[in-house]
């Protein structure tokens, strides 16, 4: 009875650490990820150093609801120039959310900090 728990026991903890992996390893390349908003609304986390987790935002026409979450410590915002929208993160505020209505096309964003958007904190939201 002993010997069958002290097998599980390893089991668990290697299934769990894999999916940690795992999680850690998609959530790393951060190159390419595409995610679609749901209800109008969609989450957007940002990382130090200077990496939003999506590249591309799907989304229908109308309002969208953004919400950003620092994952680091340094300041970001996601930005849109037109229709000007900004919503910004610290380490103090942690999440931010804001509402932009959008027609059907294809927005630019970015975070506003100098020297973020060259460093990759871009994407763009795909509308329609
Ligand atoms: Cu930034």
């Amino acid at each position: 009875m002993s010997r069958r728990c002290n097998r599980r026991v390893p089991l668990a903890v290697l299934l769990a650490s894999g999916l940690l992996l795992a999680a850690c390893g998609g959530g790393g390349g951060g190159g390419s990820q595409t995610k679609t908003a749901t209800g109008g609304k969609i989450d957007v986390n940002a990382f130090d150093p200077f990496r939003f987790d999506v590249k591309t935002i799907n989304a229908s026409p109308g309002p969208l609801t953004v919400t950003l979450h620092e994952k680091g410590s340094t300041e970001h915002t996601f930005t849109i120039t037109s229709p000007k929208f900004e919503i910004k993160v610290t380490s103090a505020i942690p999440d931010a959310t804001g509402t932009v209505t959008l027609a059907a096309g294809t927005y630019p964003f970015k975070c506003s900090f100098d020297g973020h958007a060259a460093a990759g904190m871009v994407g763009k939201i795909v509308v329609g």
